[in-house]
């Protein structure tokens, strides 16, 4: 399978830790991206096969489809072990709305930030940093009784992590309020398929001379 993501997509990095966590062959291919101008030029590919013309683009021999969370739902039907969906109709119907809420709900909050990172007084980013820590508030009683958002290792964590880690990057900062949050973080950080991908995400950040949050470059260090 051939995966089209870029160095700063978080949609795409998703794609990629759950095909490592699955196991999945998959040869990810960078689109140009350049900090000033974005995800220019665009790659035929991705303008072919997506309308949007984003990434995470994925090829699977006659198979061309777009969208992080199609794509996920296509791993699942694939290759159902290690299965990143709970069993249970409602577990999984549940699990799905997380995913749902980290990329439609959380997410433009973090959009919103990334747009005024010269203003952070702004009431704007002021509101949409508040929204962010409300929704850690959420994810954190959801982790009251559990290790995972929904329960098991899910595409829900993997979405969130990622979704989260941009939020670190924009000032959205998970605090000591959230402290189960805190230690859920840690332990996906840990994993290495997400070691893998976002640990790379990190280098490129590197690269450009911007900064990494410290909690992953704790566990960068293991
Ligand atoms: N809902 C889509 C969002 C994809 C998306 O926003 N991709 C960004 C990179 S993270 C992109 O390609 N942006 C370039 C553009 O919009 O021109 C998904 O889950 O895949």
């Amino acid at each position: 399978m051939r995966l089209y993501s870029g160095p700063l997509s978080m949609f795409g990095a998703k794609v990629e830790i759950a095909a490592l966590e699955k196991g999945l062959p998959v040869k990810v291919f960078m689109v140009p991206y350049d900090p000033q101008r974005g995800y220019e030029p665009k790659h035929p590919d991705v303008v072919r096969i997506n309308p949007k013309r984003q990434v995470p683009v994925l090829i699977d021999g006659e198979l061309e489809i777009f969208d992080s969370t199609q794509i996920l739902e296509y791993f699942e039907h694939l290759s159902p072990e290690p299965a990143l969906w709970p069993v249970d109709p409602k577990a999984r119907a549940a699990a799905r709305l997380l995913e749902h809420r980290a990329d439609e709900v959380y997410f433009p909050h973090i959009i919103a930030l990334m747009g005024l990172q010269a203003t952070p007084e702004d009431p704007a980013a002021v509101a949409a940093r508040a929204s962010a820590a409300a929704f850690y508030g959420e994810m954190e009683a959801l982790l009251a009784d559990r290790a995972f958002l929904a329960g098991t290792l899910s595409y829900a964590d993997i979405g969130f992590f990622m979704a989260s880690l941009f939020g670190e990057r924009m000032g959205a900062v998970m605090g000591r309020e959230t402290p189960l949050l805190l230690a859920w973080r840690e332990a996906m950080a840990s994993r290495p398929a997400v070691r893998q991908v976002a640990g790379a995400m990190m280098d490129y950040l590197t690269s450009i001379g911007r900064p990494v949050p410290q909690f992953m470059t704790a566990a960068a260090a293991g």
